[in-house]
């Protein structure tokens, strides 16, 4: 038959306590970018948070994110666009190899996920190049769309390093930034759609993107508290230096955070006006782990889509990652030996998506 299938709405995973904020809001690290108090003040905060939770919430970031206007809304309408195509179409901007169009599978061990993505490299040249299978019509109307998003992500992730540099005391407070605007820089673009949960048999049935309830998390120990927990992309930490995530408004997102000396998964609120900044394994290994890499997951239970958008700030393949000498001191030696990022690159693609993959470059 062609009827379509409603999936059963299933009980939400159990509300997740949450850390003590910076904020008093809503208790996920907050950042407001513009608040008065100085760059000291502020430096000092972005310092603060991505060394207790690699990860926090940037408010008055300076980027334009209203919803009809501005390289966010561009971006988000292209994505849509794409996203909305018969699979047949945007098969054609694929397989993952790492990057392109993506269903289902995430990397090249197994690892799978209930959503469908877009992967780029940031550089001009590989998003005009990928752009001629994205959209067939006008190219370059989606590579303009993305570079200027790309764009306005470098230079906030470059804001973010400097304040962080300085809050750290570096002798040079732009040596992190400086690893991510040179123009060999391999950062990458990743836009993820999540389809909503009540129609995932519906796309199964069209044949539109492969997807079965088949994922579930096992949370607390008690009968039944897996039920809900779809995930749509696995737990794992970010590998290069610092992400900057920003969605539509469906929640979806969950950070491990240390609350009081335990770790615990906290679901982040959507916020469509901010960006969810993630310290990524790079910079935790620069800074011979005064800030931490947060690993997260998301799962997306929403009868809506959810859309995301990630930028993922890296430095040239041939960059040496090695903790800068201000972080190393008598208490505090050198935790991990140096690397490239090409190095790093290989280990990360040979293990899967949940691998704590920085230990295995820490110094016994
Ligand atoms: C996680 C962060 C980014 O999404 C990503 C992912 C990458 C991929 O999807 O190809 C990886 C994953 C991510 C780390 C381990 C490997 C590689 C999938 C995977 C199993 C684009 C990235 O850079 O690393």
């Amino acid at each position: 038959s062609t009827t379509p299938v409603v999936v059963r709405q299933e009980t939400p995973p159990p509300p997740l306590p949450l850390p003590p904020s910076h904020d008093g809001i809503i208790g996920i690290p907050t950042v407001d970018m513009s608040a008065p108090g100085g760059r000291g003040a502020l430096s000092r905060q972005v310092a603060r948070a991505c060394a207790e939770h690699g990860f926090f919430r940037a408010v008055n970031h300076g980027v334009a994110v209203a919803p009809a206007a501005g390289p966010a809304a561009r971006l988000d309408a292209a994505a849509r666009t794409f996203f909305a195509l018969p699979p047949h179409d945007k098969q054609r901007a694929g397989p993952p190899s790492p990057l392109g169009y993506g269903c289902r599978t995430i990397g090249f061990n197994g690892d799978a996920g209930e959503l469908e993505y877009l992967l780029l490299h940031a550089n001009p040249a590989a998003v005009a190049h990928r752009a001629r299978s994205i959209d067939t019509d006008d190219p370059s109307r989606f590579s303009n769309v993305v570079n200027e998003y790309v764009g306005a992500m470098r230079q906030l992730a470059c804001e973010i390093l400097d304040l962080l540099g300085e809050g750290l005391g570096l002798k040079d407070p732009r040596s992190f930034s400086k690893l991510i605007t040179d123009t060999d820089s391999d950062s990458l673009l990743r836009i993820n759609h999540y389809p909503p949960a009540c129609t995932i048999q519906k796309l199964d049935h069209d044949n539109q993107c492969k997807m079965k309830s088949s994922f579930r998390i096992k949370t607390g120990n008690g009968v039944n508290q897996s039920a809900g927990a779809r995930i749509g992309f696995g737990e794992h930490s970010d590998p290069q230096i610092l992400s900057l995530l920003r969605s539509n408004d469906v929640d979806g997102l969950q950070v491990l955070l240390n609350c009081d000396g335990r770790e615990v998964w906290v679901q982040v609120p959507s916020d469509p006006s901010a960006f969810f900044v993630n310290v990524g394994d790079l910079l935790q290994a620069l800074t011979n782990g005064k800030v931490i890499s947060v690993r997260h997951r998301v799962i997306a239970n929403s009868c809506r889509a959810r859309l995301s958008t990630i930028y993922f700030a890296a430095p040239p393949l041939h960059a040496r990652i090695l903790a800068l000498p201000e972080t190393i001191t008598a208490n505090s030696p050198r935790q991990y030996r140096p690397f490239t990022w090409a190095e790093y690159k290989k280990t990360m693609y040979s293990l899967r998506l949940s691998h704590s993959r920085l230990n295995l470059f820490h110094i016994d």
